[in-house]
């Protein structure tokens, strides 16, 4: 399917998609999230593709809800709208890994949109920030829950209070992105990353996502009690069988996702 606002390319089990605002330095609206969320589903119920990667340029990932659309809203068109809703719970709906490939600006809702993928792999010029504050508004799709919860209290407070921005070194250190390589080198770290994970059997990559999420959402002896249960349930599948025997026999396994 042709979108306007994101292109899709899927090659070698990775579905990549580059964020294509550029006039608004991929500022997100209902067109871009409403798009993204169709090629993101689109790419889950997709057999060939085992693993999805969003990209914006060298320069920005994105920077933020589009300003220019939101600014004559009112309180009724945000809440009887429910802006973005739809969109971000489809997003988060998608079952295969999603890794955010983020150069330059991730600000306001560009930022929230990388903390929705599983993880970050940042070049050395991003630029993280939940700047709403300058707005007369506060983050609205988890840069006070999501950033929380990865960088701490002192942090987020810090970022939603003050709109600074935070650079990569930063938030490797942090605990926001799982890596950090030179903006030339981003695209190759994260599609390396992504061909990775497309190796490997897609039931325990699923269940992976699913246990390490439901962390943030159990306390720890009902987080352990899931991931203990998941763990059990794999000894059903030929892929279990597959990888150990493979291990004991010295030899790559041939996963079959079943
Ligand atoms: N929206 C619309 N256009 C934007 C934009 C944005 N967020 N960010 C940049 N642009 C546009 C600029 O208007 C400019 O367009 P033209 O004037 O050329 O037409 C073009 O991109 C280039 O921007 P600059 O000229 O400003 O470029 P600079 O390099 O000087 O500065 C910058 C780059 C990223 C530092 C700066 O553009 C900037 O501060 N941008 C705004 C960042 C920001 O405030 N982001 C947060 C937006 S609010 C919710 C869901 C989501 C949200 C809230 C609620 N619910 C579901 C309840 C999210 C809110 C937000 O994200």
């Amino acid at each position: 399917m042709a979108y306007e606002t994101i292109v899709v390319e899927v090659e070698d089990h990775i579905a990549l998609v580059k964020l294509n605002r550029p006039d608004a330095m991929n500022a997100l609206n209902n067109d871009l999230l409403g798009e993204l969320a169709d090629a993101l589903t689109a790419a889950q119920s997709n057999d060939k593709v085992r693993c999805i990667v969003i990209t914006g340029t060298e320069k920005f990932f994105a920077a933020g809800a589009d300003i220019k659309m939101m600014s004559d809203k009112s309180f009724v068109d945000v809440f009887a709208g429910d802006l973005f809703t739809r969109e971000t719970g489809a997003i988060l709906r998608v079952r295969k890994p999603i890794i955010a490939a983020v150069c330059g600006y991730a600000l306001g809702g560009g930022c929230e949109l990388a903390m929705m993928c599983d993880f970050i792999i940042a070049g050395d010029n991003a630029k993280f920030g939940q700047p709403e504050i300058n707005l007369g508004v506060i983050a609205g799709i988890g840069g006070t829950q999501r950033l929380t919860r990865f960088v701490g209290k002192s942090k987020a407070m810090d970022m939603n209070l003050t709109g600074r921005f935070m650079d990569a070194e930063e938030a490797e250190r942090s605990g926001l992105v799982s890596r950090v390589v030179p903006c030339k080198k981003l695209m190759d770290e994260a599609m390396g990353a992504a061909a990775k994970i497309a190796e490997k059997s897609m039931i325990s990559v699923m269940a992976v996502k699913e246990a390490v999420n439901r962390s943030y959402e159990t306390p720890l002896a009902e987080g352990l009690l899931f991931e203990r249960r998941v763990f059990n349930s794999l000894f059903a599948t030929e892929d279990q069988a597959e990888g150990m025997s493979a291990f004991l026999e010295k030899r790559e396994p041939q996963f079959r996702d079943r």
